[in-house]
């Protein structure tokens, strides 16, 4: 039925040491020469070669065209007889026509404003030429590529150019998904890096003429990336050049092709007056990682793609570490159990529910998922809770010893943890295997001076995996006294049971535990906990990660008793107070601290409690305790507007973005006590992105933004990153009642060029981002979406599967929303000559 399984998997039965490319370039009619240098590792094999939407033109052997019964053509690939093969060594010669132009699902060799460029992760390069297009085919490219383009640039170093041609030659073998080609009219902002032994590494930053002014931002960045991985892992960069080329059309973030990153140009262009403090934190965060690829991804690679959170979970896990030492590292862990939470646990909540390391599929692009790259980062991050510090680098020395130059396995990945450790991680294993968030009951006994605390795991059923042995969960525990101090410090619980309890002697009195500090494993953590007691850990923790819990938890427990009608308390106003203008606090932190749980979240904790969730009635209890801390903490919250104002010109960097997270998070509550004069001020005052556009949030939010949405079109409309954040914020921030409505309005704008997957996911992940108006009860918002998905997908259907997943919480809701969105899904699904990708994901949604 079209199933790839992991326990198919055999090795490719050629070995293929080096292959020469030359292409020449025509949008309409791009001719693809490949020559293969292949030898047989089993006698007899036939050889099969990946091909898709590939015109052959020729075909040779050793220098002798095959005649057409010598192998096998089909929509898939070519298979060339064992009987037209020799026996040892030999070179296959095809030549290919391919049409970039009409390339618009942006996978293969694809034309973005007139530039001619490749994206090859998963399976793109079957789209090129005839190949083993597999990750564990390694073998060193020579590129000529000959066009009308003034650059072009492909992986390694350029070995020779003249007018209208250019050579490439990289000397580091590598699977055809990482190799990139690149044609244009390119402008480079140049820049150097000396490597920790000496050597000097030229940088270039190509991006369309015009956008040079925005790009010394992303050129920093690369140097930071680079130097943090000397230091932090000992990794050296490995060639004498590093390109990043940044690209308007494109299917996700960046690609970590070899010596040629390729980016969304979202994640490259940046300027205080067009980029927001989030966009920098991202665009640092995201060049980080696809820089550390080098390493984990490029010089060591996936054998198949079911291991893909080998590169995927490693690599999230190292831009994460990098951020966080680059930023404020407390800030960066709640960010990032933030995102995890409201993505991963949705997901594994879900009908999309799928291990790490999955074992089947049908659609590979449909497992780029938050659990492949968050989870899996989790499950590095647990390795390294449960090794320290040494004993986690001691094992990456290992991995990169052992396994440079080689295709792995979350196996051989697991084998160097124990090696390196003398740990058995057979149990820790199944973090990649199964499926599904933990759930970790506890309780607790104070008897004599010994505190027992008592934990029991559970983790629900999700597709095709009914039952969950225990995991080796590490649960890192302090136990705070009564005055606030620290009793026991941080220490790690390594539960291997479904059932466990764990033992602190020789205490004075009862503690007040701090679990899972630092969210030391992905779990969800159910304890019956007082609303004092979570006011206690808000004002004492020294865990930064338990502090916010605390508060946060108070938060969303008010929030739940009031969409049930239960009278809520006044806990959370009464604990948030004195926190607001807390000097000795982080702004960074207490913005954190003040922002109420999303709606999406609220709803996903009401029916993991085994409720029905309400978004019409969630979003009433979110407005009204905004409404009713402004109107109680306004003096604070006042001061603290006043008091954060960024003074000078703006910088980037964590401190002033702090200031500014913070300031915002007031100027939005304030609104609600002043009509928005403050927020009128600074969108009128303010010189950057940042400030700009959170002040027109706040505006959209109260329905007073419509002439300024317009001036703002007006003047950002040749700026398509900015027209990008225009489509969005409206929609995502606009009365839920409004949002169907408007998103009909946004499509038929002239600006609204659908075909541009930046565009595409402005809008609709706008609507979805709204959570009440995407849920309207007359089933609207699920309409205007399904209609566009269905739209877009034969054009692109990676981006439009994508998307699909906002269906994915249907499960949450009343029968009369459950049946609407079922009713689109089958809708979707029912389309003649539906996509593979899309097929998959509505099969999978509709369960
Ligand atoms: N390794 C890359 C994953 C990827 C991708 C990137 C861009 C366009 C399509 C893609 N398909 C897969 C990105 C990364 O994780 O670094
Ligand atoms: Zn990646």
């Amino acid at each position: 039925d079209g199933t790839t399984y992991l326990s198919d998997y055999r090795p490719y039965p050629f070995t293929l040491d080096r292959v020469a490319l030359t292409f020449r370039l025509a949008p309409k009619a791009t001719r693809v020469m490949a020559k293969l240098h292949l030898s047989p590792r089993e006698a007899g094999a036939a050889l099969h070669l990946d091909g898709e939407q590939l015109k052959l033109i020729s075909i040779a052997i050793d220098g002798q065209a095959l005649k057409p019964a010598d192998y096998l053509l089909s929509d898939t690939g070519l298979t060339v007889h064992p009987a037209a093969l020799p026996e040892g060594e030999f070179t296959l010669e095809t030549e290919v026509e391919i049409a970039p132009e009409d390339n618009t699902a942006l996978e293969g060799l694809y034309m973005s404003n007139g530039m001619y460029c490749t994206q090859n992760e998963a399976e793109g390069f079957r789209k090129i030429t005839f190949y083993p297009d597999r990750p564990d085919v390694m073998a060193r490219f020579h590129v000529r590529i000959e066009g009308d383009k003034p650059v072009l640039l492909s992986n390694g170093n350029p070995v020779g150019q003249g007018e209208g041609w250019a050579e490439w030659d990289d000397p580091w073998p590598k699977p055809c998904y990482l190799f990139a080609l690149v044609a244009g009219d390119l402008v480079a902002t140049h820049g150097t890096f000396t490597t920790m032994s000496g050597r000097k590494v030229d940088l270039n930053v190509w991006v369309r003429p015009g956008d040079e002014d925005r790009t010394d931002y992303a050129l920093g960045a690369i140097q930071r990336s680079m130097k943090w991985d000397e230091e932090a892992f000992g990794r050296e960069y490995d060639l004498d050049l590093f390109n990043l080329v940044a690209v308007g059309d494109f299917n996700m973030g960046a690609m970590e092709n070899k010596g040629l990153n390729i980016f969304n140009s979202k994640l490259v262009l940046a300027s205080p007056e067009t980029a927001t403090d989030f966009d920098y934190e991202r665009i640092e965060g995201v060049i980080g990682h696809e820089y550390f690829h080098n390493w984990t991804g490029d010089r060591i690679t996936c054998r198949d793609w079911f291991q893909l959170c080998l590169k995927e979970g490693l690599t999230v896990f190292r831009d994460q570490s990098f951020t966080s030492d680059m930023r404020l590292g407390p800030v960066k862990r709640i960010e990032d159990v933030i995102a995890l939470r409201t993505r991963q646990f949705r997901e594994d909540a879900g009908p999309l529910a799928h291990p790490p390391r999955p074992d089947h599929y049908r659609e590979i692009n449909n497992f780029y998922t938050t659990t492949v790259y968050e989870k899996g980062a989790e499950v590095v991050r647990m390795l390294k809770t449960l090794l320290g510090d040494a004993g986690f680098r001691a094992a990456m020395d290992l991995y990169f010893a052992r396994h440079d130059g080689q295709a792995c396995t979350i196996e051989d990945w697991i084998k160097v943890f124990e090696d390196a450790s003398g740990r058995d991680l057979s149990q820790f294993k199944r973090w990649y295997t199964d499926a599904g968030t933990p759930h970790l009951k506890v309780s607790e006994r104070f008897d004599g001076g010994t505190y027992t605390l008592s934990f029991r795991q559970s983790t629900r059923p999700t597709p095709g995996q009914d039952t969950k042995p225990p995991r080796l969960i590490p649960i890192a525990v302090g136990l705070l006294g009564p005055n606030g101090d620290e009793l026991v410090p941080t220490q790690v619980l390594e539960m291997t049971e479904a059932e466990q309890s764990f033992r602190f002697e020789g205490l004075g009195a009862k503690p007040v535990p701090s679990i899972l500090r630092g969210f030391s494993a992905p779990v969800v953590l159910e304890r019956e906990t007082s609303a004092e007691e979570r006011a206690f850990l808000l004002a004492h923790d020294s865990d930064a990660f338990n502090r916010w819990e605390a508060g946060s938890a108070l938060a969303r427990d008010t929030l739940i008793a009031m969409t049930e009608g239960r009278d809520a308390g006044s806990d959370y106003l009464d604990a948030i107070g004195m926190l607001i203008g807390d000097e000795s606090l982080d702004p960074a932190f207490r913005a954190l601290l003040l922002r109420l749980p999303f709606e999406d979240e609220i709803a996903q904790t009401i029916a993991t409690r085994g409720g029905v969730a309400d978004p019409d009635a969630i979003h009433a209890a979110r407005e009204t305790l905004a409404r009713d801390l402004a109107a109680r903490h306004e003096a604070a919250l006042s001061a603290t507007y006043e008091a954060c104002a960024v003074a000078g010109p703006y910088a980037p960097d964590a401190e002033p973005a702090g200031r500014r997270a913070l300031r915002l998070v007031c100027l939005k509550l304030l609104a609600l006590v002043d009509a928005g004069a403050r927020a009128e001020a600074l969108y009128t005052a303010a010189d950057n992105m940042t400030e700009s556009l959170g002040a027109l949030s706040v505006l959209i939010g109260l329905g007073k933004a419509e002439g300024k949405l317009a001036a703002f079109r007006a003047k950002w409309q040749d700026n398509p990153l900015v027209i990008d954040k225009w489509f969005t914020t409206q929609i995502a921030l606009c009365p839920p009642e409004e949002a169907a409505e408007r998103a009909a309005t946004l499509a038929a704008d002239p600006l609204f060029n659908w075909k541009n997957p930046n565009r595409f996911r402005a809008l609709m992940g706008g609507l979805s981002a709204n959570h009440a108006g995407f849920h309207r009860k007359d089933g609207a918002g699920y309409r205007f979406y399904a209609d566009w998905l269905i739209r877009l997908d034969p054009l692109n259907p990676q981006t439009a599967a994508r998307l699909s997943t906002a269906f994915e919480t249907w499960a949450r809701y009343d029968a009369g929303r459950k049946e609407k969105i079922r009713a689109e899904l089958s809708r979707i699904a029912g389309q003649p000559g539906l996509s593979r990708d899309l097929s998959e994901m509505t099969a999978r949604l509709l369960g």
